[in-house]
């Protein structure tokens, strides 16, 4: 979704533009608002976890055959990882707020996804499972993972791909395991990659049947991955203890400080 310059600069979805959100987050099973945070702050934030990655790279080397090239890191509370328009973002806050209601929660810090060059193809997976599988109802969203690609997606770096609709599929895999989804199930669905500009914001329902695909490029890609919980999940079983430092705490707008209100803040 393309969005008009008052809303980007206001932080506010018109009428129109929210119902389409949901709608889409409804029955599409996520939505993306194209292309809306500024260039800079996209490639500094981009840059900032590359030199984790460098950092961190005997860590992330012993794993990465294991994953198939798809590795993500936490990243540390510092700037410009922790800045109020990536972990407190007004136009996705309104659209999980709508869906969600106003107490929905989050922990900081958030992760990355990111496709090494030369990853292979992610096993189809959910990144939830249904609160109640036994019942035919689906339930509305409870779970939702705000992304944002910090590159331009293509199909050459291995945009997620996604199969509409899945978040609403009930049955369960022959398998038992409640994450995983049927190969030869979904290859009788629809699918497209989401490609898509660096610095859109994707709000995606975690039951949605996803996956991540081949980089064929030598430039790693990466994505911001923010999970956001409904009031109704148990935050006590769920609970981090590292303390957000004061500098963001008070850097936040109420609507993230709400956001975040599970979690200590520190000195
Ligand atoms: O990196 C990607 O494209 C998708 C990865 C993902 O969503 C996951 O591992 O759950």
């Amino acid at each position: 979704m393309k969005l008009g310059p008052s809303e980007i600069e206001n932080g506010v979805l018109s009428a129109e533009h929210l119902e389409l959100a949901l709608r889409s987050l409804n029955e599409v099973g996520y939505i993306v608002l194209e292309n809306i945070l500024p260039d800079d702050l996209v490639a500094s934030l981009n840059q900032g976890f590359e030199m984790e990655f460098e950092r961190r790279m005997a860590e992330c080397k012993e794993e990465l055959a294991k994953v198939e090239g798809h590795k993500g890191i936490g990243i540390p509370f510092e700037q410009p990882f922790m800045d109020p328009m990536i972990i407190a973002n007004p136009l996705a806050l309104q659209i999980i707020g709508s869906a969600m209601g106003p107490d929905s929660f989050s922990f900081l810090p958030y992760h990355s996804n990111t496709a090494w060059p030369d990853s292979g193809v992610q096993h189809i997976h959910r990144d939830t499972r249904h609160l109640f599988p036994d019942t035919t109802n689906v339930l509305p969203p409870t779970l939702v993972v705000v992304n944002i690609p910090l590159i331009d997606f293509t199909i050459e770096n291995g945009a997620t791909e996604v199969w509409p609709g899945t978040h609403r599929i009930l049955d369960s895999d022959p398998s038992g395991d409640e994450h995983a989804c049927s190969e030869e199930r979904a290859a009788q669905m629809p699918s497209l990659q989401t490609v898509m500009p660096a610095g859109s914001i994707v709000v995606r329902d975690m039951r949605m049947w996803h996956r991540g695909m081949p980089n064929g490029t030598s430039q790693r890609r990466s994505m911001v991955a923010l999970v956001v919980y409904h009031a109704l999940h148990n935050q006590a079983r769920l609970e981090r203890n590292t303390p957000i430092p004061k500098s963001v705490w008070e850097s936040l707008p109420d609507q993230g400080r709400n956001l975040y209100r599970f979690q200590p803040v520190g000195a």
